[in-house]
């Protein structure tokens, strides 16, 4: 049927014919035309069908698999890194500085410095995990708090200082309440007037942020911890029925952290005038309170890395905590 096509060289030759006899083999050749083109459409309608048969057999879909979840939807946040950035969201709002420091310390930066002195009974409460000495130099430590990143800071800027230090600690403790590592958060405020009524504030404004609740109430007891004078220990209100447990409600208490006014000592070894400057201080686990708002029973099972516990423990990674949108979602 092309240009150089047998059919298109027999309608060329119509033109020399004499009328009647081209009225006679037009409409035949032009028969044989129609004849081959719909020929050609019903090899073709033929040859397509049997094309998509084949890509059908070969892109065939088992609709009866499960279907797999994008990584988006399937992966979890660890609740600790939940509970580490909803702390991070109140503190900051409060305007806070996050400060971090090295996992492996000086038995000076981590005791002495926080007025521990050498020998100190409050030493042995540690449970230290030590380092060999090597050579003259002194023995390492891994550190037991994170206080010694508020030692170094109070070293390195001047004040007023407004941060807290979130990190992992270490002790050599093992049991259903206790790892070797842990996580704390401490804070650390340095300031001319910084006093008790302050400290009252920032953690009460904290609790109720935390734990999502429009009022708490909390109770100070006296304690004793070498780098606060005074020193306190805190406990929130809260409601027990078998194991649930609720906030800002009932008759219990619960302890949820110790906080005190800085040391004058402590403030003299980091180089701050304890007649001109005065701080206060705070610690918590950050295990501690993750397993008491998300219910998590064994602190242990928080470093096993079993999936299942995280995909019924652990939080959607686009459901960032804020304090407008909420902490917990
Ligand atoms: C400096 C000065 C003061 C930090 C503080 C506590 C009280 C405290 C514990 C809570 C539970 C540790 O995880 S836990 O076992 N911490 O009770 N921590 S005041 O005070 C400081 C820190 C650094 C320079």
């Amino acid at each position: 049927l092309g240009k150089k096509g047998a059919i298109s060289a027999l309608l060329a030759t119509l033109g020399k014919m004499s009328p009647d006899e081209r009225k006679v083999q037009g409409a035949a050749i032009n028969g044989l035309k129609d004849q081959v083109s719909e020929a050609l459409a019903a090899r073709r309608a033929v040859l397509k069908s049997a094309a998509l048969e084949a890509q059908l057999a070969a892109e065939a879909l088992d609709v009866t698999l499960p279907v797999r979840q994008p990584g988006i939807e399937s992966g979890r946040i660890h609740p600790i890194s939940q509970v580490l950035d909803e702390l991070i969201t109140i503190f900051a709002d409060m305007g806070f500085s996050i400060a971090e420091g090295p996992d492996i310390e000086s038995d000076d930066y981590n005791f002495t410095m926080l007025n521990f002195p050498p020998g100190h009974p409050a030493r042995e409460m540690h449970d230290t995990f030590f380092f060999q000495a090597s050579g003259t130099n002194e023995r390492k430590l891994l550190r037991t708090h994170t206080s010694p990143v508020q030692v170094r800071t109070m070293l390195t800027q001047k004040p007023p200082i407004r941060i807290i230090c979130p990190g992992r600690t270490y002790r050599t403790d093992s049991d259903q309440t206790h790892t070797p590592m842990f996580h704390q958060v401490e804070g650390l405020v340095i300031d001319k007037t910084a006093n008790m009524g302050n400290l009252k504030w920032v953690l009460e404004e904290f609790c109720k942020a935390f734990f999502e609740v429009p009022k708490v109430a909390m109770r100070f007891r006296p304690s004793f911890f070498p780098f606060t004078s005074p020193s306190m220990e805190v406990d929130i209100q809260c409601r027990r029925s078998g194991d649930d447990i609720r906030f800002g409600e009932g008759e219990d208490w619960l302890e949820i952290l110790g906080c005190g006014m800085v040391h004058a000592n402590v403030l003299r070894n980091c180089g701050i005038d304890p007649e001109e400057f005065q701080g206060f201080a705070w610690g918590m686990g950050i295990d501690r309170i993750a397993m008491l708002k998300y219910g998590i029973p064994d602190l242990r099972d928080f470093f096993e890395g079993d999936v299942r516990w995280l995909d019924h423990y652990g939080f959607r990674p686009l459901d960032m905590p804020t304090l407008a949108g909420g902490l917990s979602g």
